[in-house]
């Protein structure tokens, strides 16, 4: 087959399918965002924020920090997007008043979207919620604690954590140290549901479970492969940095099955006269392969590598392991087999290929379409494979880059917030308890809710998050929380978990400051690996707030006083910060950073060479199955034979103004979807059923439904759709990945009727 000479360009089909979508990302809406909230009365508040020196609430891109609001780790300004804005504001609502809760009872809490849930306010004053009471009611902090010191005085595999990223690396020490103190793993987190099989696929290939990329390399680079992010809506900065690297002549590759509006051209306000009203080009080639085949399109990238003469064959014999076993999966799996499974023909393979082996540089980054899959640990070293097979790992500007969510999930599993805990922690973690750890292993968040469901689990403790919400099935989650005696929320406001997660005996809210408000200085680690600094800061919540690591402590010294450590001394969080420069490899730097404020890159993350960290120094090389992606006949969902309904891949995500599981606006602009109770589809897919455009439709899967669902057409490929987490969680069962426990999210069978 001779491949076509040029690139398949990305024709958006934006204005066929759907009037309400613009013709690029970013652009004016998000500055009109940014102006009327900083114009606005909470707008000497917003800006008084902005300018504090701590991390930027949102994702874990990471910008702010010492050097300001609007700086990167670079020095670069102009670096902070809308989404830092709305995550702020929601931040800066009023406390709940003490009274809302006499006025209010649990069912009408229930009632609440999560906007509105939201929109209550800020947590002020602890509160419970204790078996068969109609509402909350406000607690003491000696009750509290007298409750929770009892709680967690069981059998240690019947206590739990589960926690959310957004917390400081001091916070998340803690907690671990706790909860390993009292002998348990069950260390749940966020992660589990989203990068882990990242942090599974790449510490098994490369030694090190994150970015080999600094933001540097990034700039380094002429080429990127971005599949499976919504980077225009998630991770906004890094569109700066596409845009930076199409106009030194690089590419950029966008493998997704929806052609997202913001990564075919994107207008960001850092460049405000070359790329703001006009918008910059991102896309050089834009792929939509069915969801859940990325493994089947990045075997066919490494075939045609190594057909048209672009394999490193140097490099592999140097530098790798096992590279054998790909290289002759790649020969002998057939084009047939490739194209067929994801659905991406061997023109556009070819010229992607091509484009990928004729760039000096190139990083691969992924995000959630990669790893929330049943094969997602596959997913992820088929693109280590492709990396290694084009020699762009171990050296500068090339690299992988899964791209991290919450702005300190990295942190958390650094700090030893993790199932799989490394050995050096381990050791570490011992000598500084002066006992040995159990060997137990520890639920990751599906396992959590698995063991609650089997009435395991004794006591939970949240810091932050929504685990009600964040899982699949939630009649399952609200069940199996509703098996927990004791659950202890760690939250800055109101979410559904906290109304719908209710465990049996006592619930109890806990309202913590967040980043810029704590009292001491905390750090965080991006996505990059790069720690910050926080800033200490104060509330303009009126009540009785409590820092994380004030809490932690306290209940740790009541269960374990003062030896081996003082918990209370802990309270320092100067003093956290050298235990973790002493206990944790590559924070050596912590020790010091109080005294020079001198934030820092994680010591050997970074790979500029190739050399790996692993026991050979050699890159580990996994072959990789192609999947089986086949999809239910709509009988098999027991609808009625009458209804004529049309089977789709439902890809469950993010919409333009949520973060999570908590709703900011109600619509998606960029995809044209009014209102959250819709579902994104391809035009073919909609006629097969007789679907009109904005019609109202059910939409089944295997533990449930969603009614008045309205149809809207998209630039989504045939056979798949698009609804929006948490809404839609409550139609499907947990298929999960078993190497690393995280659910498909992004292949949900459904049938739409
Ligand atoms: N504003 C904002 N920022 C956030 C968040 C937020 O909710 N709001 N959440 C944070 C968190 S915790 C996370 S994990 C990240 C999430 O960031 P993303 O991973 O970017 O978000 P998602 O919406 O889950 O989905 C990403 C993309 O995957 C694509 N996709 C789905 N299935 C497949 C597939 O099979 N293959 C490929 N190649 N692509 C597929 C979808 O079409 C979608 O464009 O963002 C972080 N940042
Ligand atoms: N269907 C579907 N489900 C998904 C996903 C998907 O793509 N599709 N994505 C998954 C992913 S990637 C993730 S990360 C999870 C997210 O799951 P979680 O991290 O559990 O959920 P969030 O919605 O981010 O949690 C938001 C809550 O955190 C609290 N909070 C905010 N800041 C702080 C703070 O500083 N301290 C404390 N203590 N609390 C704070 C607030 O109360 C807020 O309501 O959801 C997962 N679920
Ligand atoms: S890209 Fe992420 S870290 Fe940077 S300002 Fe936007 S939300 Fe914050
Ligand atoms: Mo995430």
């Amino acid at each position: 087959m001779e491949p076509t000479p040029s690139a398949p360009q990305p024709i958006p089909p934006f204005h066929e399918t759907n009037d309400a979508t613009p013709d690029k990302g970013g652009g004016l809406p998000a500055v009109q965002y940014w102006a009327e909230h900083t114009l606005s009365p909470e707008g000497p508040k917003l800006w008084q924020t902005l300018l504090h020196k701590s991390a930027c609430l949102s994702c874990a891109w990471g910008t702010g920090g010492q050097q300001g609001g609007f700086t990167n780790e670079l020095g670069e300004k102009l670096q902070r997007c809308m989404k830092s804005v709305e995550s702020i504001s929601a931040e800066l609502q009023p406390g709940i008043v003490p009274q809302f809760f006499e006025q209010h009872t649990l069912a009408e809490l229930q009632q609440l979207t999560s906007l509105e849930a939201d929109r209550l306010g800020r947590w002020s004053f602890p509160v419970i919620l204790r078996a068969g009471k109609s509402h909350y009611e406000r607690i003491a902090w000696e009750d509290v604690y007298q409750i929770a010191e009892t709680a967690f005085r069981q059998p240690p595999e019947r206590v739990a954590s589960y926690s959310s990223g957004r917390s400081s690396n001091e916070a998340a020490y803690l907690l671990q140290l706790m909860i390993r103190a009292l002998g348990s793993n069950n260390l749940a987190d966020c992660s589990d549901l989203c990068h882990a099989p990242s942090t599974v696929g790449l510490k098994q290939i490369f030694g090190t479970g994150t970015s080999t990329v600094s933001l540097e390399s990034l700039k380094q680079a002429d080429c990127v492969v971005l599949t499976g992010s919504n980077a225009s809506y998630n991770h906004p900065r890094l569109m700066n940095e596409l845009i930076q690297l199409r106009d030194r002549g690089g590419k950029v590759i966008i493998i997704n099955p929806v052609m997202e509006v913001g990564l075919v051209k994107f207008g960001s306000p850092a460049f405000p006269i070359k790329s703001l009203l006009a918008g910059s080009d991102i896309s050089s080639v834009y792929l939509q392969p069915i969801p859940g085949s990325d493994v089947a399109l990045f075997v066919g990238l490494q075939k045609s590598l190594l057909e048209q003469g672009f394999a490193n064959r140097d490099f592999l014999q140097a530098s790798t392991e096992n590279w054998q076993a790909v290289v002759e999966q790649a020969q002998t799996t057939s084009w047939d087999s490739i194209t067929q499974t994801c659905g991406i023909s061997y023109e556009e393979i070819t010229v992607t290929a091509r484009m990928i082996g004729t760039s000096n540089a190139v990083v691969f980054a992924w995000a959630m379409g990669i790893t929330q899959q049943e094969n997602s640990v596959d997913n992820v070293r088929s693109i280590a494979n492709t990396a290694l097979l084009s020699g762009n790992v171990g050296k500068p500007g090339a690299g992988v880059m899964p791209i991290r969510g919450h702005s300190n999930v990295q942190g958390f599993g650094s700090m030893g917030v993790t199932v799989r805990l490394k050995k050096e922690i381990q050791d570490a973690l011992e000598k500084l308890l002066g006992h040995s750890l159990s060997r137990v292993p520890g639920y990751d968040a599906r396992a959590l809710i698995e063991a609650a469901d089997s009435g395991n689990v004794d006591t939970l403790i949240c810091v932050g998050g929504n685990l009600y919400a964040a899982n699949p099935d939630l009649t399952q989650a609200k069940r199996a929380l509703g098996r927990i005696k004791t659950i202890i929320y760690l939250a800055t406001k109101p979410n559904l978990g906290h109304f719908h997660g209710l465990a049996a005996e006592n619930t109890i809210v806990i309202p913590v400051f967040n980043r810029f408000e704590t009292p001491h200085k905390t750090t965080v680690e991006s996505g990059n690996n790069f720690v910050r600094l926080n800033d200490e800061g104060k509330t303009h919540v009126k009540g009785d707030l409590i820092s994380e690591v004030e809490f932690l402590t306290e209940l740790a010294y009541r269960l374990f006083g003062t030896s081996p450590l003082d918990w209370r001394k802990l309270q320092d969080t100067q003093y956290v910060r050298q235990l973790i420069a002493q206990t944790i490899p590559g924070f050596e730097k912590m020790a010091t950073i109080d005294a020079t404020q001198e934030e820092f890159t994680i010591g050997g993350r970074i790979i500029t060479e190739p050399k790996f960290p692993t026991p050979s120094g050699k890159a580990q090389m996994f072959a990789t199955p192609l999947p089986q992606l086949s999809l239910p006949e709509p009988a098999a969902f027991g609808i009625p034979e009458s209804a004529k309904g049309v089977v789709v891949a439902l890809m469950t995500g993010r919409s333009y103004s949520q973060h999570n599981t908590v709703v900011y606006k109600e619509g998606d602009r960029y995809r044209g979807m009014p209102h959250r109770n819709c579902i994104l589809m391809n035009r073919q897919d909609a006629q097969k059923a007789n679907f009109q455009e904005h019609q109202r439709v059910t939409v089944q899967g295997d533990a449930g439904k969603m009614e008045n669902v309205e149809v809207i057409f998209g630039a989504v490929r045939e056979g798949a759709a698009l609804m929006f987490y948490p809404e839609v969680n409550a139609i499907f069962k947990a298929r999960i990945e078993k190497r690393s426990g995280t659910p498909a999210y992004k292949r949900v069978p459904v049938v739409v009727f």
